[in-house]
């Protein structure tokens, strides 16, 4: 069954689909559409899962993820020949939010496992790479697969209304479509986003820097809107924010000095630049920092999580990259040594330019995990890694 359904390549969508979809909400298409494209989804990653380095995919973390991908695939062509029938549309709608509790910690359990690696054996510059390229592609799947999960579940399910929370309110006037917002205020989720983290750092630091809000070069208290999902945008501000802070306050004694965001529309992009005075980072470090084995550090236990202030690097930094790449924007760093840094996102200003950015399993990403000893092609680099595209792309 997994070889069957990893010979379909996934088939992204844009926002515009979504919504489009959203709005003639048929449950029936939707459950068609899923109970194949999800398993295709999930065998092309556990395909890939299959091909990580032995000594990794012993660790006993990787066990239990490779456990839940099972289960899941399992469970969900188990309606590859049910007729879409009431009975059967509401069965599918509890297994989906059965399976998205299942793989609710995989992000942690996966650091885990790479933490595991990292402690019982040394890990090459060929290894590292490839971890790298599987991790991007991994999350990136995973962020996928709930994003399918999340638009059925919200636009279909009846957990407590949830389908009129979904369709009808949230507290915004009735137009989110599942979880996409047609009108998603980008300055509003700045301030949120900036707010919470604010009071992450007061706490923490005693103190905080002031948020210097400006639209395409001018003061504005005006929405900046655009169709988006409003809980990945938080998810990648918020992370940048807490940086910036930290920053910020470890590089000043008194007075803060404010964080600047600029919101810019373009006719491409709508860009988000966060400019902070907190004393930069070099580039060896910044080269770093969106990487998983570097950036993996023992998580503070989920108990301990409410006292833990501003956190350090984690996951936190490449995951919202891929955030921002899954519907073809970006997130980049910026920054100067002695000074402060810039960090930019980048989203698609058109709702039809925005797709999906999905990985595909073939020969090609196998190569990958395939690691050739090569020789190094510029002095003081480290074999193969510099021209590998597992450096940037995930
Ligand atoms: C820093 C380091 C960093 C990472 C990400 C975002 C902002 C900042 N500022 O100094």
């Amino acid at each position: 069954m997994l070889d069957f359904y990893s010979q379909f390549n996934p088939s992204p969508l844009s926002i515009k689909q979504f919504i489009d979809f959203g709005l003639n909400a048929c449950e029936r298409k939707s459950y068609l559409f899923l109970r194949k494209e999800l398993p295709v989804r999930l065998a092309n990653i556990m395909k890939e899962i299959a091909l990580l380095p032995d000594n990794l995919l012993r660790m006993p973390s990787l066990g239990l993820v490779n456990q839940w991908y099972e289960r899941s695939f399992e469970e969900i062509i188990e309606f590859e020949k049910k007729e879409p029938e009431p009975p059967v549309l509401s069965q599918f709608c509890e297994r989906l939010v059965h399976i998205r509790n299942r793989h609710a910690d995989v992000v942690q359990t996966m650091a885990q496992g790479v933490l595991e690696l990292k402690e019982s054996h040394e890990v090459d510059p060929g290894i590292e790479n490839s971890i790298q390229y599987f991790l991007d592609r991994f999350y990136m799947s995973r962020i996928s697969i709930r994003m399918l999960i999340n638009q059925h579940t919200l636009l279909f399910g009846d957990q407590l209304g949830s389908r009129q929370a979904s369709v009808n309110g949230m507290g915004n006037g009735g137009r989110h479509i599942g979880s996409i917002d047609p009108a998603c205020d980008v300055a509003a989720v700045v301030r949120d986003a900036f707010e919470n983290a604010r009071f992450l750092c007061d706490r923490y630091y005693l103190a905080s820097p002031e948020l210097e809000l400006m639209q395409d070069g001018r003061p504005s208290d005006q929405p900046m809107p655009i169709v988006y999902v409003p809980s990945h945008l938080y998810h990648m501000l918020f992370e940048l924010f807490k940086n910036s802070m930290r920053a910020v306050m470890e590089s000043h004694e008194n007075t803060p000095p404010p964080i600047q965001v600029n919101l810019i529309r373009g006719r491409e992009d709508v860009s988000v630049k966060i400019s902070d005075r907190g004393g930069g980072i070099s580039r060896s470090v910044s080269d770093l920092l969106f990487k998983y084995m570097y950036s993996t550090a023992p998580q503070p236990s989920k108990s301990d999580s409410h006292n833990v202030p501003l956190a350090g690097y984690g996951y936190g930094l490449p995951i919202s990259r891929l955030y921002a790449r899954y519907f073809h924007g970006d997130l980049v760093l910026v920054s100067c040594e002695g000074f402060g840094t810039d960090a930019v996102i980048y989203l698609k200003a058109l709702s039809n330019e925005a797709n999906e950015l999905l990985p595909i399993f073939n020969r090609t990403s196998s190569k990958f995990y395939r690691t050739a000893p090569a020789a190094a092609d510029w002095s003081g680099t480290v074999p193969n890694v510099s021209r590998n595209p597992s450096r940037d792309k995930p």
